[in-house]
C-alpha cells in the first residue's frame, strides 16, 4: 500500500504432547488476531487433505502399515507440498497459526528410535517459525483428558518417549506454557507471546529456514 513497505506475517508453530491443547488454541489464537485487525489463519499438520496428507492419515488410523522412515519422508513430504503457499501467506502479510511442523515429525520418528539427525535431514530448508510456543504437560496428565482416541501413536509409554525426544528438541528460544493452567489462562499467555512475535516480523525481522 503505497509507498510503505508491506510488512509480512508471523510464522507461529505450537507443539506439544496429545491432547496438551494445540488444536483449542490454534483456533482461539486465530480468532484473538482476526479481532485486532491481524490478517491470520490456522494450519495443521499432517494436512489431511492432500494425497499425501490422506497416506498419512491411514497410516495414523492403522489402515495402512508403513515402514517407518518412509511415514517420516511422508510427513516431511507433506510440509515440502505446502512450502510456497506459505512463503507466499507470509509475504503477502497473513500470520500462521501452525498446529504441528518439524518438532513433531522429529520428536515422533525419534520416539520410534531413528537417529535424530536423520529425522531432521529432510527438514532442511523449510521455512523456519519465528515462534515455538510449546504447551508443557507430562504425558500421564494429558492422557487423563478425555482418554486418547484410537490413533496409532495415542498411548501412554510411547507419549511418554515423545516428551522425551521433545526435550533433546528444546531449545532457549522455545517459550515453554504451563499447559496445565485453565485454557483460557493458557490462551491469554499465548496472546501476549504471539502478539509480540507479530509485531517483530512487521518490524522487519527477517524468514528463516530450518534447521537453525
Ligand atoms: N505426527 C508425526 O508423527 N509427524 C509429524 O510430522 C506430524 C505429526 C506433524 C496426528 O496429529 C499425529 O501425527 C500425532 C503426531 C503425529 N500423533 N499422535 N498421537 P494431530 O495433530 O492430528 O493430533 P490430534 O489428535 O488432532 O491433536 P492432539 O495433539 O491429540 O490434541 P491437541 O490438539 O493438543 O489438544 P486439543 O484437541 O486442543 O485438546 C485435547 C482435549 O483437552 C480436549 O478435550 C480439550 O477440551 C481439552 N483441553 C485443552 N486444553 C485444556 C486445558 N487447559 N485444561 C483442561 N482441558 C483442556
Ligand atoms: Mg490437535
Amino acid at each position: 500500500e503505497g509507498n510503505k513497505k508491506e510488512s509480512r506475517g508471523a510464522l507461529v508453530v505450537l507443539e506439544g504432547l496429545d491432547r496438551s491443547g494445540k488444536s483449542s488454541q490454534c483456533s482461539r489464537l486465530v480468532s484473538y488476531l482476526e479481532g485486532h485487525g491481524i490478517s491470520a489463519e490456522l494450519w495443521r499438520f499432517p494436512d489431511r487433505t492432500t494425497d499425501v496428507g490422506q497416506m498419512i492419515s491411514a497410516y495414523l488410523t492403522n489402515a495402512s502399515q508403513l515402514d517407518d522412515h518412509t511415514i517420516h519422508l511422508f510427513f516431511s513430504a507433506n510440509r515440502w507440498e505446502k512450502r510456497s503457499l506459505m512463503e507466499t501467506k507470509l509475504k503477502t502479510g497473513t500470520t500462521l497459526i501452525v498446529d504441528r511442523y518439524s518438532y513433531s515429525g522429529v520428536a515422533f520418528s525419534a520416539a520410534k528410535g531413528l537417529d535424530i539427525e536423520w529425522c531432521k535431514a529432510p527438514e532442511i530448508g523449510l521455512l523456519a517459525p519465528d515462534l515455538v510456543a510449546y504447551l508443557d504437560i507430562s504425558p500421564e496428565k494429558a492422557s487423563e483428558r478425555g482418554g486418547y482416541g484410537g490413533e496409532r501413536y495415542e498411548k501412554l509409554d510411547f507419549q511418554k518417549k515423545v516428551a522425551e525426544s521433545f526435550k533433546d528438541l528444546h531449545d532457549a528460544s522455545w517459550k515453554v506454557v504451563d499447559a496445565c493452567q485453565p485454557i483460557e489462562d493458557v490462551e491469554e499467555q499465548l496472546q501476549e507471546i504471539v502478539l509480540n512475535c507479530v509485531t517483530g516480523c512487521q518490524n522487519g525481522k527477517p524468514l528463516s529456514l530450518l534447521w537453525s
